[in-house]
């Protein structure tokens, strides 16, 4: 399946948590580092190349962007660990995320990204602490698999991590948005999450 998610559509991007409108639709919401591929897994979701806006340069997604596609709100957030950001710009990431996710909306389904090829991470493991203490049902995106050459390597990156961060192996997906790798295993979980 191509892409699993029908007619996706921008919705509308906020730059503060108040301006966001109360949820009409389960929503599915994308964290992880800056340049870890969110925007990227976004589109390979949707079925689209630009519709969320990729960069080679970390730190491209700023604002909250909601899309629509099957009745359900893709959210792509702002990325973390951006080494050139200021104090300021940091605090305002943070404030902006818990905002989100501590504000009463549909959160049916974070997907935590992380990229497969690194060593695991002390703001990756800030994060999924963070999603396993609000309680948020979560799974883990490992991204760019491609850049692993093959299936064994990408197996022993998914037991490291999950290990690493406690987490049930089941509930990381290796995925490639380049090579639409682990799509409709995603597609499946974020189906069960909106309407099961
Ligand atoms: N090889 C490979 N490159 C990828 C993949 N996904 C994303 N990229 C590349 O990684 C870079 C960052 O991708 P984005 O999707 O913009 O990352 P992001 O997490 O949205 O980044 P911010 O908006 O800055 O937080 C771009 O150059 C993408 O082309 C993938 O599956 N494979
Ligand atoms: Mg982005």
């Amino acid at each position: 399946m191509a892409n699993p998610f029908k007619n996706a559509q921008f919705v509308a991007s906020f730059g503060t948590v108040e301006q966001l409108p109360p949820s009409t639709e389960p929503e599915v919401s994308f964290v992880g580092r800056s340049n870890v591929g969110k925007s990227s897994l976004i589109n390979a979701l949707l079925g689209r190349k630009a519709l969320a806006k990729v960069s080679g340069k970390p730190g491209k997604t700023q604002t909250i962007n909601f899309f629509e596609a099957s009745g359900i709100h893709f959210v792509d957030l702002p990325g973390y660990g951006f080494a050139h950001r200021s104090k300021q710009e940091r605090q305002r990431w943070a404030d902006l995320i818990s905002a989100y996710f501590e504000s009463e909306r549909s959160h049916n389904l974070v997907i935590s990204l992380i990229d497969i090829r690194l060593d695991p991470q002390t703001l990756d493991a800030r994060m999924i602490d963070y999603l396993k203490s609000a309680k948020l049902p979560f799974i883990v995106a490992l991204t760019k698999a491609d850049k692993l050459k093959s299936r064994t390597k990408q197996q022993a990156s998914l037991t490291k991590l999950s290990n690493a961060f406690g987490l049930d192996p089941l509930a990381c997906v290796v995925t490639s948005a380049e090579k639409k790798q682990g799509i409709d295993t995603l597609a499946r979980y974020i189906e069960r999450a909106c309407f099961e």
